[in-house]
């Protein structure tokens, strides 16, 4: 076969590893592509995101022949979804996306394919999701070499590595050594580049990947900028640390500016700001980027740009990135328990991370629902976790800041938990074929998407649906307002049938459904939605309210939030388990009282909070 070698470049790097939920264009072919142009070396990146794997042999090998490389690179920016959920999902088979998302294999596949085709063409394997993990992954893959960290010296040393050259001076280099040895040289991290990165070309590529695999009349492309490297904590979950390094270095904010310059006057108007977080503690640098950022707003007007962002921040600072199309963007609140944030080494205390729900609720962008994520399903939880964070929820009105809340649980490892002292939980996931299966989580298989779950919540549970179902019924109860949707009135009937409670009248139900607190967003959190202003009802309000040993307002209203109510209830039956058990114990109960009580129990899960009684009495 003749070879067709119209532009031959030193390095040619692939990505496999592009997560089809949500494409984007490889910040690594921007910043890789610019080390090696800094060393007068040629590259060129490809991303083979929708491509089917029927395909690649004849991709590759037309790749392989007209770019003629001396290395290919393959970058791995993730090793699968990291979201637990996603696999739940996919065993249920409600969701295939993430379950035929194959990183790991699909690289190890490619790099068989470019070893089959040019046997003597050398082969690399490097980004972040490879450096959580580097020596596992590399036996697994076994390319020529590894880079755990940052490119730099892959592309200041790249003649020698390929001719074999002192591997062992070039850090954070992977290789075999001539004894058949893996060797994984010492680590070093390096600061961002002090020169810009972008060029027109980049950008005419960066354009027909969004054109390809994005709407973008839907919205503009978000393209990444670094702004600074490294991260000083260790929270239990993140590799960042170990893969970027715990001493963060800002990048020249007039080096970012000249970049974000050309990129707007080429047409840009959205930008992720790369960095591990955007304000380690007690530096005030992401107020300069903020000044930055709201000058070229003035200058440009339409810009937004976001960037990852830690709880510890004063609400004027936190309103200034806001004036300055600041997008927010964190990484979830854990919870709000003092030991649970502890035991996970995050930096932040419950007051921030409190007072940063409440500013977030209150400067969402007007009209837009009001969302939030806690990882209340850490796996550093302790049996009090849930209520100690629902207590503050419920203190400090959080639960009606939001109207929606999604609570994440299970944490992805990397086989070194134990090394790193992070422990590792009993109840280990693995995905495969399909399906989730028990795993040991101190020794994680690098291909597998493998997560743990904490204990406390699986052992109480076993199943995994109800895991789901208990942390769905903690977002919608007990830490946000989505409980006023999730069970409206017309669901009732149902709910009473199924379980052999007497059915509502059509008179009963036409009040349920007039009652103003049952409308969809209704505002009055305080009051319990069977509290009315109908002398009537107030009447039925306060027979089962003195029979449940609730507090009633003057009105006739029940001034507290689920959580209360839960609380009351457990008390008063300590041994219930179920709604029948307590209506069992109100013989004198009308039928009425009966009615407004299941709806009651409805209404505000006290049904689910029965069953879930275990993982919310602990103090
Ligand atoms: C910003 C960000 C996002 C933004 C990206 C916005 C944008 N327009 O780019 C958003 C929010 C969209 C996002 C989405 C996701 N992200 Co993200 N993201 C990040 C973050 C903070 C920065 C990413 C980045 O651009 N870094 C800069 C690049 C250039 O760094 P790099 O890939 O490491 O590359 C350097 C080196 O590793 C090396 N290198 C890279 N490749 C190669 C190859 C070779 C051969 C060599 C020699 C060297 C080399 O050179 C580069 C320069 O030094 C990182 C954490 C971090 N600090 O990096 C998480 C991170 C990468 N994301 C992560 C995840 C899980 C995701 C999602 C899968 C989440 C999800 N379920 O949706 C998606 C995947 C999106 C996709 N299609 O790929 C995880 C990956 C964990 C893992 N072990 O796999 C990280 C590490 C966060 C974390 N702490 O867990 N993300
Ligand atoms: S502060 Fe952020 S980047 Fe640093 S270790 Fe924790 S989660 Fe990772």
């Amino acid at each position: 076969m003749s070879r067709f070698t119209d532009a031959p470049v030193d390095f040619l790097l692939l990505n496999f590893s592009n997560y089809p939920e949500r494409p984007i264009f490889p910040y690594a072919f921007v910043q890789i592509g610019a080390q090696f142009r800094q060393h007068g070396l040629r590259f060129k990146a490809i991303d083979f995101l929708g491509q089917p794997p029927a395909k690649w042999p004849e991709l590759l090998r037309d790749a392989l022949d007209r770019y003629a490389p001396r290395c290919v690179g393959f970058h791995l920016r993730q090793v699968d979804s990291c979201d637990f959920r996603d696999y739940l999902a996919a065993a249920r088979n409600t969701s295939v996306d993430c379950a035929a998302f194959e990183p790991v294999q699909w690289t190890k596949r490619a790099i068989d394919l470019v070893r089959q085709h040019t046997p003597r063409t050398r082969t690399i394997v490097g980004g972040i999701g490879f450096s959580f993990q580097p020596i596992p992954l590399f036996n697994f893959l076994q390319p020529d070499f590894g880079m755990a960290g940052d490119v730099n010296s892959f592309a200041a040393r790249f003649d020698d590595i390929l001719s074999g050259r002192d591997l062992d001076q070039v850090p954070n280099l992977i290789f075999t050594d001539h004894s058949g040895k893996v060797t994984a040289n010492p680590r070093a991290h390096f600061a961002g580049p002090d020169f810009t990165e972008y060029t027109p070309k980049v950008i005419a590529e960066l354009r027909a990947f969004y054109d390809h695999h994005d709407d973008p009349a839907r919205h503009a492309p978000q393209v990444a900028v670094e702004i600074g490297r490294g991260c000083p904590y260790q929270c239990y979950f993140c590799g960042e640390p170990v893969a970027k390094g715990r001493k963060v270095s800002w990048r020249s904010l007039d080096v970012v500016r000249a970049e974000l310059e050309f990129l707007i006057s080429q047409g840009v108007t959205r930008f992720w700001l790369v960095c591990s977080e955007l304000n380690p503690k007690g530096d005030k640098h992401f107020l300069e980027v903020a000044r930055m950022m709201g000058e070229l707003l003035s200058l440009h007007p339409g810009i937004e740009w976001s960037s990852y962002i830690l709880p510890f921040i004063e609400p004027e600072d936190l309103a200034y990135l806001y004036s300055t199309n600041y997008r927010l963007s964190n990484n979830e609140v854990l919870s709000l328990d003092p030991e649970n944030l502890h035991a996970a080494k995050v930096p932040y205390t419950v007051e921030h991370a409190k007072r940063f729900m409440l500013m977030q609720a209150a400067q969402a962008p007007e009209g837009q629902k009001k969302k939030i994520t806690l990882f209340t399903g850490n796996t550093r939880i302790t049996a009090a976790t849930v209520k100690r964070t629902a207590r503050y929820i419920s203190e400090y009105r959080l639960y009606d800041a939001y109207d929606h809340c999604s609570v994440v649980y299970g944490s992805r490892i990397y086989g070194n938990e134990k090394a790193t002292g992070h422990g590792t939980g009993r109840n280990g996931y693995a995905f495969r074929d399909g399906d989730l299966h028990k795993a040991k989580a101190d020794i994680a298989d690098p291909c597998l998407p493998t997560f743990i779950l904490p204990d406390t919540v699986t052992d109480e549970l076993t199943d995994l649906e109800d895991v789901d179902r208990f942390y769905k019924f903690c977002g919608d109860y007990l830490f946000s307002r989505a409980y006023r949707h999730a069970r409206g009135a017309d669901g009732f009937a149902d709910w009473c049938a199924e379980r052999g409670l007497p059915a509502p009248t059509p008179a009963q139900m036409a009040r349920i459904e007039k009652r103003p607190h049952a409308a969809a967003g209704a505002e009055d959190a305080q009051a319990l939605d069977i509290a009315g202003s109908e002398p009537e009802q107030q009447q039925i309000c306060r027979e089962f309210a003195t029979g449940l040993g609730l507090d009633l307002a003057e009105d006739g209203a029940l001034p507290f939030d689920n959580l209360t109510l839960y609380e009351t209830i457990f008390e008063r039956y300590p041994g219930a388990t179920d709604l029948t058990r307590i209506l069992d114990k109100q013989p004198e109960f009308s039928a009425s009282s009966q009615v407004f009580f299941n709806w009651l129990s409805y209404r505000h899960g006290l049904d689910l909070a029965l069953r879930y009684k275990p993982l919310m009495s602990a103090a």
